[in-house]
């Protein structure tokens, strides 16, 4: 079976966190690995205070930062460093890449639409799956980090420029069956980029590639 690395972030046929058989799947020891920084809601329902500029300020530097980010966790790994899966089931470092731009495009494309239409209803899609098709898995990391570099550049360029009220709008998903505001997904996408980041690191160190 595919297994998520996110728990509910991206949406869209994913495993709760609490299913038997993924914890069996997973074996004893490796649970804290899926989460080496803590879930999502540690971040964002931290700053449950809702919109600050000084948050705000936290959230873009964290987004501008996670193509670098990504790019220092693989520095001077060879291809066989990167098809290493980072715990037992898991995806390769490779996979998480790839899947951090399969992501963010997505959470790109969300913004954009959240900003031009009241409250759209957004396309979950399958994480798990898509980190198995041929673009994942042939492709080197290099494509999928300068992708995010050039991504990045354009949704901070977006974030950058958004007024107060922009950050109160809303996608709607229809599998959470919830609206979810831009600046719940900004504090999202801040701690998903240094989630899979600590997934390349921690399984670095545990390695003793370093
Ligand atoms: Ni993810």
């Amino acid at each position: 079976m595919h297994l998520s690395e996110d728990g509910k972030v991206d949406g869209g046929a994913q495993p709760s966190d609490d299913r038997p058989n993924e914890l069996v799947e997973r074996g004893i020891g490796d649970v804290d690995l899926r989460y080496p920084i803590g879930k999502v809601e540690d971040q964002i329902f931290s700053d449950k205070g809702g919109y600050n500029e000084k948050v705000k300020t936290v959230y873009l530097q964290e987004i501008q930062m996670c193509p670098t980010l990504l790019e220092h966790a693989i520095l001077n790994l060879d291809e066989n460093h990167l098809d290493v899966p980072y715990r037992n089931g898991g995806w390769t470092s490779k996979q998480v890449i790839h899947h951090v731009a399969d992501s963010h495009m997505n959470a790109y494309g969300r913004f954009k639409l959240a900003l031009t239409e009241d409250n759209p209803t957004i396309k979950p899609y399958d994480e798990a799956a898509w980190a198995e098709l041929s673009d994942t898995k042939n492709l080197p990391v290099n494509i999928s980090l300068t992708l995010l570099h050039a991504l990045h550049t354009r949704w901070v360029e977006l974030m950058k420029n958004m007024k107060e009220d922009d950050w109160r709008r809303t996608i709607f998903h229809p599998e959470h069956k919830r609206k979810i505001s831009l600046w719940d997904m900004a504090g999202t996408y801040a701690w998903h980029g240094k989630h899979h980041a600590a997934h390349i690191t921690g399984l670095r160190a545990r390695m003793g590639w370093d």
